[in-house]
């Protein structure tokens, strides 16, 4: 009823995020109407860069069939609702697209893709990095792949969101490791069916970087500038 929808859009709009996360499937479920409150908050809230919050309820509207959807959309967030900076010319509408489906397997291949983009095509043949490339790797782009990777997981994926781990763990990858779930006792987590793909996940544990050439890469990453 118009009573509920109200109740819902006044928790919405002044509740805390825990509340918001529980609202927004909600409004979902409403159809057209709860669609009405997700596009006016999204709106109200385009001045401020995006939280995972909006990231929701997005994603609601991303997945949403109604025509009103799609035209807020391309009206309003034609490449979503993280800004796709690059300092070297890379699309990255492709993984925010995976990303707002949290198709979160396929968000990885393609962030190993556009990253090996980023180093250029010797990387792109090689499909992997160089550490040298990691560190070298320009800070707008990792924040651009970064905040895609936040926005859309509830805060939970992202490399930043690694590195607070790690430096919490006084970067020590002994207990990094088993911590993000790439490791349990002895035993790395095989690729790609023992990793989780969802938000059941532990904090951090994705995107992936396959420690098979060694830590170096891993370590540019997550001791880059682009975090000061
Ligand atoms: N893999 O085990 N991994 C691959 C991880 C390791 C291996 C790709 C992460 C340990 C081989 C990704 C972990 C190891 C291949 C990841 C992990 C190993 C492969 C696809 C936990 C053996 C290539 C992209 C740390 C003990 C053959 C890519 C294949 C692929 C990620 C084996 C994203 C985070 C040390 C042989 N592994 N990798 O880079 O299966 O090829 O395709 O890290």
């Amino acid at each position: 009823t118009a009573n509920d929808i109200d109740s819902l859009r006044k928790s919405l709009n002044a509740g805390s995020e825990k509340v918001q996360q529980q609202i927004i499937p909600q409004l979902a479920d409403l159809g057209n109407e709860g669609e009405y409150v997700l596009r006016e908050f999204l709106l109200k809230r385009r001045d401020t860069p995006a939280t995972w919050i909006d990231g929701k309820a997005y994603q609601v509207l991303y997945k949403s069939d109604a025509p009103t959807a799609k035209e807020f959309l391309q009206t309003y967030y034609p490449e979503g609702i993280v800004p796709l900076k690059s300092e070297c010319g890379i699309n990255y509408n492709s993984l925010q697209q995976l990303l707002a489906l949290q198709d979160f397997q396929a968000a990885d291949l393609v962030t190993i893709q556009k990253m090996c983009e980023v180093a250029g095509p010797q990387a792109v043949q090689r499909k992997w990095l160089y550490f040298t490339e990691a560190e070298n790797f320009p800070t707008q782009d990792l924040q651009t792949i970064n905040n895609l990777w936040l926005v859309h997981s509830e805060g939970k994926f992202g490399f930043s969101v690694q590195r607070e781990i790690w430096l919490s763990l006084a970067k020590n990858w002994d207990n990094f490791w088993p911590k993000i779930g790439w490791k349990s006792g002895n035993n790395w987590t095989r690729y790609p069916h023992e990793f989780t793909w969802d938000l059941s996940a532990p904090r951090g544990h994705l995107p992936l970087s396959n420690q098979l050439r060694g830590v170096r890469v891993m370590a540019a990453l997550l001791g880059h500038p682009a975090w000061n």
